[in-house]
């Protein structure tokens, strides 16, 4: 629920301000992009404020066609001369997966945050948090209604593709909210068809990249656990987090938690956990990581094979 002394100080905050700089977290998703561009573009669009959107890591290339992207600018472009004086932090679940935004956050004067993750650290003076929200941008809409913004068709399309990314194209809603909220979408003029298209057109080189892998998985504990590796060689080709392996994986009969390794450098391991009905997000924070119930992640600072040896050992204790 968000509330009329929420959307107050947020009034308050946006009007006074010269400067407003937006982040999500590190290697943004489509939830974490398209929530950052469409809270600018509705602040632009209701306030006539500029707002400076920034990222951290790498964007996927299959948000290439999101609208707005090319307005997303590299952190270490930002010239900061002065602090912001609002600052905006998205779907960024603990502090340290921000990244470099960070330092632009913590002298802004005043910070407020969206976000759907489960968190007890807050970082916003003013935090619109909901963690049943399927997306942050479900919350971006709720508060864009509440607050009686006007919209178009492009806060409309980046709302929706925050929401089919977070939820695997509704596979993961377990409220009908996200639902209706959808349905008002589609109402809008919002083509859910055209948007899956676009966030699933891979090169040729990451979709075969990720085919290989699937081909090399091991199996593990009854054939309930898959291991699939993505060596540094490999990670190249990759894109993003390897849904395709993923996805892929979790289509097998009778697997329970497909797990992806991959090298991103040596001694530093990306492991993508997703469990099929099984929570994975346990996992994720004794990795130090953490995510959604079915979906979570973690990066680990050790060898590939260390890594492989501390998930196993991880999953001994869960799968029965
Ligand atoms: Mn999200």
């Amino acid at each position: 629920m968000i509330t009329k002394e929420q959307i107050n100080i947020f009034d308050e905050k946006i009007r006074a301000a010269g400067s407003i700089v937006i982040c999500a977290h590190k290697n943004p998703d489509g939830d974490a992009l398209c929530s950052v561009l469409a809270l600018a573009h509705l602040i632009e669009i209701n306030y006539g404020k500029d707002v400076v959107c920034i990222y951290d890591g790498n964007i996927p290339d299959n948000l290439d066609d999101v609208p707005l992207r090319r307005r997303m600018r590299y952190f270490e472009h930002i010239e900061n001369d002065a602090p912001f004086d609002v600052a905006i932090v998205l779907d960024y679940g603990i502090e340290k997966n921000i990244g470099g935004p960070h330092k632009f956050i913590e002298n802004a004067g005043f910070i407020i945050e969206l976000d759907h993750h489960i968190n007890d650290e807050k970082i916003g003076a003013l935090s619109i948090d909901d963690e049943n929200a399927a997306a942050t941008t479900e919350i971006i809409y709720n508060l864009m209604v509440v607050a009686g913004w006007n919209t178009d068709l492009t806060a409309a399309r980046l709302i929706m593709t925050g929401i089919i990314t977070d939820t695997g194209c509704f596979k993961y809603a377990k409220r009908g909210d996200v639902m209706r909220i959808a349905a008002n979408l589609i109402e809008d003029g919002v083509d859910i068809q055209r948007i899956v298209n676009d966030l699933t057109n891979k090169p040729r080189k990451t979709v075969v990249t990720e085919a290989a892998s699937v081909g090399a998985t091991e199996f593990f504990y009854k054939n309930k656990l898959a291991i699939a590796i993505i060596d540094a060689a490999q990670y190249k080709h990759i894109d993003g987090r390897g849904e395709t392996a993923l996805n892929l994986l979790g289509q097998m009969r009778g697997l329970e938690y497909v797990v992806l390794l991959k090298e991103q450098k040596p001694n530093q391991i990306g492991v993508s956990l997703r469990g099929r009905g099984h929570a994975v997000d346990k996992i994720a924070l004794a990795l130090g990581g953490g995510g959604h119930e079915y979906a979570a992640g973690a990066v680990v600072y050790d060898t590939l094979e260390n890594v492989k040896k501390r998930v196993l050992d991880l999953f001994k204790g869960v799968i029965k």
